[in-house]
């Protein structure tokens, strides 16, 4: 089953936005033993959490789903377990999340005009009908109790990357990842396309991009954030499909500084289950992309 561009398959977008609705319900999907929230309050506190977990204790770069090896496997299983909700809120096993090639939106002269951010598409949810109810706390760092709408800022910083950064990007990185692991590293597809170097910070800068909510621990409260990782997940999978001999990095000889990161290690997850680097590997097992041609032209 394929993935689509948002833009293209207006049917993706529709179940899509009606399955966000449902799962948000806390009366259709309850949190359990967390009255009031629902099943989509979970993302967003598991994704808070994932950053609070800093691995190894004691330093404050990486994390148990950023900053680190484990920030792209970590991201599509994340994905793949909403998209699993959302088969369940549409009763349609063949839903896939549809993703948001904001390389095109670039291109614009003004990317915030984008068809995405109309009333009809994402641009909805910054209405009084969608109640962010947990949120980080600015001052402190913390989760906490909130009612309001959610917030965006979009193009008020940050720029969205271009596609020739991200083919740049695709084809001249040839490994995974590299040491140390974190925000300094210095080569390698992960911390590129995390963005944490080089000048397109391609992941981060869409983040900021769109600003507000989008750039706090509890970024899920957006539905754009599912969109946006999904092209993410969509730009690894085009690099993996290109680099095929290229390797998960680190293995488990790594030292245990570097648990939840080793191809065999637990991701973080708040359900009770054991999934790896390893299981998320081969994404075809779960979805395949429309298309890569756009990300690996010449
Ligand atoms: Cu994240």
């Amino acid at each position: 089953m394929i993935r689509h561009n948002i833009l293209n398959n207006s049917m993706a977008a529709q179940n899509y936005i009606e399955g966000i609705k449902r799962l948000k319900d806390p009366a259709q999907f309850p949190w359990p033993g967390q009255p009031a929230l629902s099943i989509y309050d979970v993302f967003v506190f598991w994704h808070h959490q994932s950053m609070m977990l800093m691995t190894p204790p004691g330093q404050t770069d990486r994390n148990a789903a950023h900053s680190g090896p484990a920030f792209l496997p970590w991201h599509r299983y994340f994905l793949l377990t909403l998209e699993g909700f959302l088969q369940q809120a549409l009763d349609d096993a063949n839903f896939r999340i549809p993703y948001w090639d904001w390389n095109a939106d670039a291109e614009l002269p003004n990317p915030s005009t984008s068809p995405i951010w109309d009333n009809i598409n994402l641009g909805q949810f910054i209405g009084a009908d969608w109640h962010i109810r947990l949120a980080m706390n600015g001052a402190t760092g913390n989760l906490q109790r909130v009612n309001r709408r959610l917030q965006r800022n979009l193009g008020a910083s940050g720029t969205l990357p271009t596609r020739e950064q991200v083919r740049t990007t695709i084809r001249n990185q040839t490994v995974f990842d590299q040491t140390p692991f974190n925000t300094s590293t210095p080569g390698g597809v992960r911390n590129h396309v995390e963005g944490w170097v080089g000048s397109a910070r391609i992941h981060n800068n869409v983040h900021v991009w769109v600003g507000g909510d989008m750039q706090l621990s509890s970024s899920p409260n957006d539905p754009i954030f599912f969109l946006h990782h999904c092209n993410v997940d969509r730009i690894w999978a085009a690099w993996q499909e290109m680099h095929p001999a290229a390797t998960y990095v680190p293995d488990m000889t790594a030292p245990s500084a570097l648990q939840f990161h080793r191809i065999d290690d637990a991701l973080y997850s708040i359900f009770e289950e054991t999934v790896t680097p390893r299981d998320m590997l081969d994404y075809s097992r779960y979805y395949e992309y429309d298309t890569f041609t756009d990300l690996v032209a010449s």
